[in-house]
């Protein structure tokens, strides 16, 4: 793996606060996923679930990078980037349990976390099928006149699909302002890339778009802010679309229904090793920036959120009947 790391804290140029949150951040997505398996397991969770357990310093770091009014648009695997982007986890525990308090009432589950008024699209089901919805959220924010950056987040699986290949040719042809965010966690549900895309190296992709691109360490959440400022700050200039690729790992399966079959446990352990949270706590704990009250009170704190959003999800009331027809594009 070529891509960057920043190896000390120090030279991050950021305060203690931000990096305590993020810290904080990535603790509390990890302990909401394994509570939601938790659930899942228990029957209180119906449908497909997607666990971003590994991939924390990804959306963590990357969407440290956009201001408050930036949009984000990602795949199915999309509870950290909802986190991330600022929907209350009662509302993320809510949504997965179908409840009508969820971020997207209850209709959309674990695959369609939704806040158009945090700016963030969706939670899309079909590979690469949102990547020309960000195209169109760029557009629009072109015609509009707004300072506005899409962040577009997407699997590896997505680049080998016609939809990437369009998205990015009309993103670079109608100079869009979007980020495109390649999570590359090496494989699309049982296959490995290698087996998958005769690319392996999703940045390189980029390149037939003419479109500038970059690889970055997905397990170092300073990596990754570093190389998405760059790219947001590009991109808000004027200059068209970005490309990262992040190459990044999922502990667990697939989805819940996965066995793992096509990974040895060997491999696993090794990327553990990298686990984005304890590396990073590890360098912050190394460099003097965080002490072992501060560890237990993050711990405290994200514990206790994790415990109220089971508590708000569960009290929460089913979407009513008579909101059947809401929502929808014909009524009959
Ligand atoms: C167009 C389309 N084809 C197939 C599927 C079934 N499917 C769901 S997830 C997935 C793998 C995608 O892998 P990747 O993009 O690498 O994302 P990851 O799950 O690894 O985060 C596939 C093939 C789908 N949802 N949409
Ligand atoms: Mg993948």
């Amino acid at each position: 793996m070529e891509g960057k790391t920043v190896t000390k804290v120090a030279q991050s140029g950021l305060d203690k606060k931000t990096l305590l949150k993020f810290l904080h951040e990535m603790l509390l997505i990890r302990k909401f996923e394994d509570k939601a398996g938790e659930l899942y397991a228990r029957g209180k969770i119906a449908g497909f679930l997607h666990l971003y357990n590994g991939e924390e310093a990804v959306a963590v770091g990357a969407v440290s990078a956009l201001q408050k009014h930036d949009l984000l648009i990602t795949h199915y695997r999309d509870h950290g980037h909802g986190i991330a982007k600022g929907i209350d986890v009662n509302r993320c525990m809510a949504e997965l349990l179908g409840k009508a308090t969820g971020c997207a009432k209850g209709r959309g589950g674990s695959m369609h976390f939704f806040d158009a008024s945090l700016g963030f699209y969706g939670g899309w089901a079909i590979v690469a099928g949102h990547l020309p919805l960000a195209v169109g959220l760029g557009l629009a924010s072109n015609i509009l006149g707004k300072n506005q950056v899409t962040l577009c987040v997407f699997g590896d699986g997505a680049t080998n699909n016609g939809y990437f290949h369009e998205a990015l040719n009309l993103a670079k042809l109608w100079t869009v302002p979007v980020v495109f965010l390649c999570e590359n966690n090496l494989y699309g549900m049982g296959t490995a890339v290698h087996r998958a895309s005769a690319v392996t190296e999703m940045y390189k992709k980029a390149a037939a778009y003419n479109i500038p691109a970059e690889q970055v360490d997905g397990m170092d959440v300073l990596a990754v802010r570093e190389a998405t400022d760059k790219a947001v700050d590009h991109v808000r200039k004027g200059n068209g679309p970005y490309f990262l690729e992040v190459i990044t790992y999922r502990f667990r399966g697939h989805s819940m229904a996965d066995p793992i079959l096509y990974r040895d446990k060997g491999e696993v352990d090794e990327w553990k090793q990298r686990d984005p949270i304890v590396t990073f706590r590890q360098k912050l704990e190394t460099e003097g920036l965080l002490s072992a009250q501060e560890v237990e009170q993050i711990e405290r704190e994200t514990d206790e959120m994790i415990a109220e959003a089971v508590r708000f999800a569960e009290a929460s009331p089913d979407p009513p009947l008579s909101d059947l027809y809401e929502d929808i594009y014909a009524n009959p």
